[in-house]
């Protein structure tokens, strides 16, 4: 089973869409091993946008994810990391389809909601940024089954 780092980004937060944004993810079958709501730091900001560091909108970035509480998760599920990313849309509202999480509630580009990982191994170094591994919990579903 594999799996990945979301975040709810300050947006998301601010405008009550937690609740919506994770009942998406508990309906298209995914299942939640660890979330809480934190506050980032500088330091913590520019460690989980490390590969955008140097890029003009960096700062900016910086800024927006440290200005109000975020809402960090992990999720597990089979290919989870490509599944949650078609579920969360594409990073351009202009290009998010509708029927993803962007696509039906984002109208700004760097408002967009929702952080997915982009491969495996920026999922583990993401979770890691705001998880320890005890707080990861593994337990099954008895409807894994029927997915
Ligand atoms: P992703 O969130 O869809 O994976 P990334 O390319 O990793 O997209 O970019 C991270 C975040 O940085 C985006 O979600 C968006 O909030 C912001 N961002 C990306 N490109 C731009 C840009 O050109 N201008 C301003 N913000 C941007």
């Amino acid at each position: 089973m594999d799996r990945t780092f979301l975040m709810v980004k300050p947006d998301g937060v601010q405008r009550g869409l937690i609740g919506r944004i994770v009942s998406r993810l508990e309906d298209k079958g995914f299942k939640l091993v660890a979330g809480k709501l934190v506050q980032m730091s500088e330091d913590q900001a520019k460690r989980h946008y490390a590969e955008h560091e140097g890029k003009p909108f960096f700062d900016d970035l910086v800024r927006f994810i440290t200005s109000g509480p975020v809402f960090a998760m992990v999720w597990e599920g089979d290919d989870i990391v490509a599944l949650a990313r078609i579920v969360i849309g594409k990073t351009n509202v202009k290009e998010a389809a509708p029927g993803t999480i962007r696509g039906d509630f984002a109208s700004h580009t760097p408002h967009n909601l929702i952080h997915g990982a982009d491969s495996p191994e920026s999922a583990t170094r993401e979770a890691a940024n705001f998880f320890t591994p005890d707080e990861l919990v593994t337990y099954d579903k008895s409807i894994a089954a029927w997915l």
